[in-house]
């Protein structure tokens, strides 16, 4: 059995106790009914900010340190990965003021603006920046490649991607039919971009680390869940 490092257990805890994990029947982007759901917008409360900006800064350093990423600004897709962005960008610097207290922080607008400063961007811009995407779940990974297109058309090199929860999850086949072995999501995006994708906890830790939070019928049905929908890589 996996035993999570000490922040991904923390965030884990937090995320669990604040009602962001949540178990029961819920539909996804995808039309699959999944017994659980992370929502990233329920961290709106000062504690649970502060323990997901922690949990993300944490990742970031991490990768740093295992495999030299490095960037200049940190993207969050509007709406959700917004709040991500900017606090991951706080927090980094206050964990490591003399490597990140130049880091910026961008994300876009849903609709241009036309007037004032005009623009489909808020925050630093992106023209010749190495950029580091911050966003909340990575199901099938559409909302991903809408934010690699975004950054790209501004003049960015997306360097790589943090999410909080990789739900591990296949693509769905062209036909529909669950059943066949399918790729992943993240495994499609890393070889069509080359670019690495971090992943604060993935559906394995969930199952690792939810024992003592979950009821017997909970896991059962996580499990279930899993072995229907998991990626072949
Ligand atoms: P992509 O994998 O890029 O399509 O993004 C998945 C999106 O689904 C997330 O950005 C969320 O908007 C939403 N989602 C969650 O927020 N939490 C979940 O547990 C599952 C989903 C989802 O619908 O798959």
């Amino acid at each position: 059995m996996t035993t999570l490092s000490p922040y991904k257990a923390e965030f884990l805890k937090a995320a669990i106790d604040g009602g962001v994990l949540k178990f029961g029947n819920f539909e996804l982007k995808s039309k699959r009914i999944s017994p659980y759901f992370f929502n990233a917008g329920d961290f709106y409360r000062a504690d649970l900010l502060r323990a997901i900006s922690t949990a993300y800064a944490k990742a970031i350093i991490e990768a740093r340190d295992q495999t030299g990423l490095e960037f200049d600004v940190i993207f969050g897709p509007a709406y959700k990965g917004i709040p991500l962005a900017t606090s991951t960008t706080d927090k980094l610097a206050a964990l490591d003021p003399d490597a990140y207290s130049q880091i910026c922080y961008s994300f876009d607008r849903k609709e241009a603006k036309d007037h004032g400063e005009g623009g489909n961007i808020v925050g630093a811009p992106l023209k010749g920046k190495r950029v580091l995407i911050v966003d909340d779940v990575i199901t099938a990974g559409t909302a991903k490649r809408d934010a690699i297109a975004k950054i790209q058309k501004e003049g960015g090199t997306v360097v790589g991607i943090v999410v909080a929860l990789d739900r591990m999850e296949k693509l769905p086949a062209p036909d529909g039919d669950d059943s066949k072995p399918m790729p992943s999501a993240i495994g499609e995006i890393r070889k069509e971009y080359n670019i690495p994708i971090f992943a604060i906890l993935t559906l394995d830790d969930i199952i690792a680390g939810m024992g003592s939070f979950a009821t017997p019928d909970d896991i059962r049905r996580i499990e279930e869940y899993r072995a229907k929908y998991k990626a072949t890589d």
